[in-house]
């Protein structure tokens, strides 16, 4: 558990170090006045907190100085944090990926039953957003969880995408199926399912090329994927998870909306969140959206990409432990 908060904490750290620069070290030990409590606010607002949730938290740090009026900035960071748990209460996806995958039988061999389907993740999202390193990276941490995966390399339209991700195959020994550049990539999905499904395998990835939500032909082009694996199993994809760029910060908002609108989103994945001192922004992001955010990016090793944790992540950006 502690080295879990070691990551969220070290992976915020431009965040934190932000914070802790505009307020003077407010959280390691002044004392809340005025001075601080507007140094505070700026702080909160240039990481990108937004105004609901600035406001909430310097309400109730108010409330709480005016019955006591020598509260200390480390208290004031609890009550912080505190707040924060509550706007962000729901929104940690859990993916069950742990365990032995299929039940064994009695004689202690994996028994895959006839009627197994791989569960299927599209990462979904615009340009440079994180969607081919996510998919390695999740492929990793769902092999280090026991359970098995093909990733699919749907994005056709440049041949370094293919590359890339069979690269990361290659490097985590990762069972890939993949296009040649230019072909269909709904055609590309529907044999990566029918490659996990003859190898009973628990999960299939399907990474995408990156789009502009504002391009309709591309935006059809995800529709199709959507559609030739529903010729597979009509649940397919069953998580449609829309990967967003942290550091571009509350941008990502309405843009988020438009691929909600035309795809269904089931998740979210905030990446480069080691790269911005705005990490504020998921809290806006999912005030506005209500999408639970499965993963964070917090590097660019494998192990960076971290289940979200709604506690790590309030108690790291106030700097407590
Ligand atoms: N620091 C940091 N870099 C990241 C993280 N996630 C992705 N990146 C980097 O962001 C860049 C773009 O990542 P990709 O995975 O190629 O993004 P993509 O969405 O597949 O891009 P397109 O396929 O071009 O749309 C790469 O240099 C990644 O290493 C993260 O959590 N932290
Ligand atoms: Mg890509």
């Amino acid at each position: 558990m502690f080295s879990l908060f070691k990551k969220f904490k070290d992976g915020l750290t431009k965040t934190v170090a932000a914070i802790a620069a505009k307020t003077h070290g407010l959280f390691g030990g002044r004392k809340i006045d005025a001075a601080s409590l507007d140094e505070l606010e700026e702080a909160l607002y240039t990481a990108d907190f937004g105004v609901e949730t600035t406001t909430e938290i310097l309400e109730e740090i108010k409330t709480t100085h005016r019955k006591d009026p020598s509260l200390q900035g480390r208290q004031a960071a609890e009550i912080g944090a505190a707040v924060l748990q509550r706007v962000l209460a729901g929104a940690e996806g859990r993916l069950e990926t742990a365990g032995a995958g299929f039940p064994r039988d009695g004689s202690g061999h994996k028994a895959p039953p006839a009627e197994k389907k791989p569960t299927v993740i599209a990462m979904i999202g615009v340009n440079g957003s994180g969607k081919t390193t996510t998919t390695a990276k999740l492929a990793h941490k769902i092999k280090a969880d026991g359970q098995s995966v093909i990733v699919a390399a749907c994005d056709t339209f440049r041949a370094a995408a293919v590359e890339q991700l069979k690269s990361w195959a290659t490097r985590l020994g990762l069972e890939i199926v993949a296009g040649h550049t230019g072909a269909d990539a709904a055609a590309v999905a529907f044999d990566a399912w029918q490659a996990a499904k003859s190898r009973g395998h628990d999960w299939l990835i399907v990474d995408t090329a990156g789009r502009l939500h504002t391009k309709s032909n591309l935006m059809d082009e995800l529709a199709k994927i959507r559609r030739v694996l529903q010729k597979n199993d009509p649940a397919a994809p069953q998580h449609r998870w829309l990967v967003v760029d942290g550091s571009l910060g509350s941008n990502s908002i309405e843009q988020a909306r438009v691929f909600h609108r035309s795809f269904g989103l089931t998740g979210l994945i905030v990446t480069k969140l080691d790269g911005t001192s705005r990490g504020g922004a998921i809290v806006g992001i999912y005030r506005q959206l209500k999408i639970p955010i499965y993963f964070i990016g917090l590097g660019e090793q494998p192990d960076d990409l971290q289940p979200f944790s709604v506690e790590n992540y309030s108690r790291a950006v106030f700097g407590l432990e």
